[in-house]
């Protein structure tokens, strides 16, 4: 008897960092969203698709919920709210640590208001003690009502094929949404301007990254085809950053720029020429205008 095909869409939840971005590229086996170190990298919803022979499923990365500072910040947190009434299963990552902050107390209590099933994933366990997984396990247990406990590695891809069958076991019977090639709804020039602003996020420092948009001006493929001639424009929030992010003799602009090719290059299976320009926008953050331009719709 051929099995049922399921699918659904599954919500990725969590503080900021615990690593929501590199699980999901993990379990599509593919780099879409893009990954830092620094909190609060990933602002829009990111959505990507799983497909084998068991069925489709469509993971939702959504920004951390945090505190918001600002007006790009709220803007984060309702796309995280919104996520989650609207999923089949939410996977809650969290740090593998005993201590349960105010933050996960805040992200339980919500949690506890929605119906799809919760599965605690307790990710980078590749940086403890195996012995010391069960102590988390139990740390967590009186949380929430959980569907599922899971201690994985998405650095290093520990667990998570199980975490995919556990998954299966939680999606309804479904249609298959999209064609099997499908590994994402993000449009390309989205894509080229997420990767230039994650080669940005790791070659600055702390305080400028944050303020920080790109917009693709300009994609096109030569005729002939082979080349995609890309520009784009690094906004930032003041006079000041603009210096850094050009860098002495455009140095760090550079740097930026040959990375984020590489990564455009890799993706498009093509040669990129790739042109980047920088310009201040002040308070850019706090903008409905320039918010919406640079692609966080409210
Ligand atoms: P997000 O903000 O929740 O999307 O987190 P990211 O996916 O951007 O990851 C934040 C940081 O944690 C990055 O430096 C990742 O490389 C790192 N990270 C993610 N998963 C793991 C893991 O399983 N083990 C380790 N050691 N680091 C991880
Ligand atoms: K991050
Ligand atoms: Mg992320």
């Amino acid at each position: 008897m051929k099995q049922e095909y399921k699918s659904g869409f599954v919500g990725l939840i969590g503080r900021p960092n615990v690593g929501k971005s590199t699980l999901m590229n993990r379990l599509i086996g593919q780099k879409i969203a893009i990954t830092s170190k620094k909190p609060q990298t990933t602002r829009n919803r990111i959505q990507t698709v799983y497909t084998d022979e068991r069925g489709q499923i469509i993971f939702l990365d959504t920004p951390g919920i945090h505190q918001a500072k600002n007006k790009l910040g709220e803007y984060m947190v309702k796309v995280a709210n919104r996520t989650l009434s609207e999923v089949d299963v939410i996977l809650w990552l969290v740090e593998p640590s005993t201590f349960i902050g105010a933050g996960e107390k805040e992200i339980a209590r919500q949690l506890s208001m929605v119906k799809a099933p919760v599965i605690l994933v307790i990710n980078k366990v590749d940086t403890v003690q195996k012995e010391q997984v069960l102590r988390f396990v139990d740390a967590y247990r009186g949380l929430l009502q959980f569907a599922e406990i899971v201690p994985v590695s998405a650095l290093k891809g520990l667990n998570t094929d199980t975490l995919l069958d556990i998954l299966y076991r939680y999606l309804p019977q479904g249609p298959q949404y999209y064609d099997e090639d499908t590994v994402t709804d993000q449009p390309m020039r989205q894509i080229v301007a997420e990767m230039i602003r994650e080669k940005a996020l790791r070659c600055l420092d702390d305080e400028i990254p944050h303020g920080i948009a790109v917009v693709i001006d300009r994609m096109n493929e030569r005729k002939g085809g082979g080349i995609m001639d890309i520009e784009a424009t690094i906004v930032c929030e003041r006079e000041s950053h603009k210096g850094i992010v050009i860098g002495k003799g455009g140095q760090m602009l550079k740097k930026i720029g040959s990375a984020a090719r590489h990564d455009a290059e890799e993706m498009l299976e093509m040669q990129v020429n790739l042109k980047l320009w920088v310009k201040v926008r002040k308070e850019w953050r706090d903008n409905d205008l320039y918010l919406k331009n640079y692609g966080y719709n409210p």
